[in-house]
């Protein structure tokens, strides 16, 4: 096994956390580097297209937060090998980055005023596609996991999602958009939210 080291932020969510979260589950030792933002804002530079997460594998630098989940994903046997049904569980880890990327285009809106039309008009319009979307492709996989009918690293990056949206995150989206439109989606995160391994490596942090 190489020697890995995930830098991010030191929050339980974002675009690492699936990894993080897989790695524990799979058993795969890492060095679990977390930096804070003023950290982050002094050592940007030194990081790939200026941006976390970056994840380390011996001496060689892996960027963007899909490829890593799917190298840690295969580590941790939380990715598939059928090429349909890892597709599947790409699509899902896609749809979610797609709809985080707007989300981030309205976190530096400096004028209030401006920001909440913005997020109102994401809480109507990509939100509400996204939460209908992935529900719909849950529903067509059978409804309790993304991919191979088991928990794989797309559950775990769709959780994190739900959940941060549920945590009332985003100023001027209800919290509950997700429970008025995508209760199955709810059901989900409920579901991988409360897996053993799940609770066993939040439990470490309290
Ligand atoms: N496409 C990249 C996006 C990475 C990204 O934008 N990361 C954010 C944090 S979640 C970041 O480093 N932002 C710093 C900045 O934009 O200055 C990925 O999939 O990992």
């Amino acid at each position: 096994m190489p020697n890995l080291k995930l830098t991010y932020f030191d929050i339980h969510g974002g675009r690492a956390e699936p990894a993080r979260l897989a790695m524990y589950i799979g058993g795969v030792a890492f060095e679990d580097h977390r930096i804070s933002f003023r950290e982050f804002g002094a050592s940007r530079s030194s990081y790939p297209f200026k941006r976390v997460p970056v994840l380390q594998i011996d001496d060689v630098v892996l960027t963007q937060c899909n490829s890593i989940n799917r190298y840690v994903g295969t580590l941790a046997g939380l990715y598939p090998t059928d090429p349909l049904e890892a597709a599947f569980c790409d699509e899902a880890m896609d749809a979610v980055e797609d709809i985080v990327s707007k989300q981030v285009a309205t976190m530096f809106i400096k004028d209030e005023d401006e920001k909440k039309a913005a997020r109102e008009a994401l809480a109507d319009g990509p939100l509400a596609i996204y939460l209908h979307e992935l529900q719909a492709m849950l529903e067509t996989r059978g409804g309790e996991y993304f991919a191979d009918g088991r928990l794989t690293i797309a559950d775990l990056k769709v959780m994190v999602w739900v959940r941060s949206l549920r945590s009332g995150i985003l100023d001027h989206v209800p919290a509950d958009l997700p429970d008025k439109l995508a209760p199955k989606l709810v059901a989900h995160l409920e579901r991988v939210d409360g897996d053993p391994k799940v609770r066993e490596y939040y439990a470490r942090f309290t």
